[in-house]
């Protein structure tokens, strides 16, 4: 009789540990799946350039170039670490930022399309 009912008073009380544990590693893994999503950047291509003309991303970042004129254009890196090719009104272009330095990148068709992208090193609490 006793031991029946200090089981049951250990059975709520770990029941109720047993909740909280569950309750922290939900935080914990929405903390996580939080810090570990990529970051995305949006850079348009209107009116015959590049919106905005001068971005920063950090690595990893993932960019999308959308194209939002009546015209074909292309995303290309001077050193080629990315090219679109032609991109088609309405279409877009993604490329996950790697590597370091600032990328001038331009349109194939149009000479007077050109931008920049630097590229953030990765922070020292991103790598920990
Ligand atoms: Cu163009």
């Amino acid at each position: 009789m006793r031991s029946s009912r200090w089981l049951r008073w250990a059975n709520t009380d770990m029941r109720r540990s047993l909740r909280a544990a569950i309750l922290g590693a939900g935080i914990l893994a929405s903390a996580f799946a939080c810090a570990g999503e990529p970051a995305a950047m949006a850079i348009k291509m209107q009116m015959e350039s590049f919106v905005p003309a001068k971005a920063t991303a950090a690595v990893g970042t993932r960019v999308t170039w959308t194209n939002t004129d009546s015209v074909p254009h292309s995303v290309t890196a001077e050193d080629k670490r990315f090219d679109s090719g032609p991109i088609l009104p309405g279409k877009s272009f993604e490329w996950t930022v790697a590597g370091s330095g600032t990328i001038a990148y331009h349109c194939i068709f149009h000479p007077s399309m050109t931008a920049t992208l630097a590229v953030q090193a990765p922070s020292a609490a991103a790598l920990k």
